[in-house]
């Protein structure tokens, strides 16, 4: 897969795909991302990015000629019907569709090429929802300073799910949320640590005792902190 993230702060980037499974991922070739500054795209001789609001209010607006010329830099048109088979251009956006794992998923199955663009300022020009954005994307109801936060999560979340991005170690399957339900607890030695004792049932070798434990401790700390989980309204897992 190959990801391409817009930006104005490609700064904000320079560490955070170098780590764990999205780097290993990068060394295998699984994985080619690739941060782009928009400002680069900028048309005018100042290098502008933004411009006040039509209509007026408070902040700035991103402008759509340096995401249009990025875009078709990176794609070879700015008409979204026109694109590559697996070519999809994301917006991260707080008014975007929620992320959800089966949203990562069908991007992680689906997507050859990925085009992040994260917003800044008070949002960015509708004419790129418009014309070149074909997902618009937002990780959660809480109020971010922009969407290059976003994109991380994203990219994480997808990358993490591509065939043979994970060790032999890990399983995507027995990850949280792939039954519905929070992961239980775990514990490691020492089995007593500071007079807190690891529960007795993880000791005693009875594997059809530990399973019917840890099913109930997921259960119950679903019920504790996402019981929304429980009631089927949640975001189609
Ligand atoms: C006053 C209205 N606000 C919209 C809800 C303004 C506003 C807030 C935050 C405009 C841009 C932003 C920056 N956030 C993102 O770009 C963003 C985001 C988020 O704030 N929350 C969750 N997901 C995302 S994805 C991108």
């Amino acid at each position: 897969m190959k990801i391409d993230v817009l930006t104005i702060f490609p700064e904000f980037f320079t560490q955070v795909f170098d780590f764990g499974i999205i780097r290993r991922a990068k060394l295998a070739g699984i994985v080619e991302i690739k941060v782009h500054d928009i400002r680069e795209f900028a048309v005018d001789k100042h290098k502008m990015t933004d411009d006040r609001p039509f209509g007026g209010g408070d902040g700035m607006v991103m402008k759509p000629e340096p995401i249009f010329a990025a875009i078709q830099h990176l794609l070879g048109t700015t008409n979204r019907d026109e694109y590559p088979q697996g070519t999809k251009v994301v917006m991260l956006s707080p008014q975007g569709k929620p992320l959800k794992q089966a949203v990562a998923r069908s991007f992680a199955d689906e997507a050859k090429h990925l085009v992040l663009i994260c917003g800044r300022y008070e949002g960015i020009d509708e004419r790129v929802n418009e014309t070149l954005v074909t997902d618009e994307i937002s990780i959660g109801d809480y109020v971010l300073s922009g969407g290059e936060p976003a994109a991380v999560v994203l990219t994480d979340a997808i990358v993490r799910l591509l065939p043979e991005a994970l060790g032999s170690d890990t399983s995507a399957e027995n990850d949280s949320f792939s039954d519905g339900l929070l992961d239980c607890p775990h514990y490691t030695r020492p089995a007593e640590f500071m007079g807190m004792k690891v529960p007795d049932v993880l000791l005693n070798g009875n594997h059809a005792e530990i399973e019917k434990w840890r099913q109930q401790m997921a259960f119950d700390k679903t019920k504790l902190n996402r019981p929304d989980l429980l009631t089927g309204d949640n975001g189609d897992m």
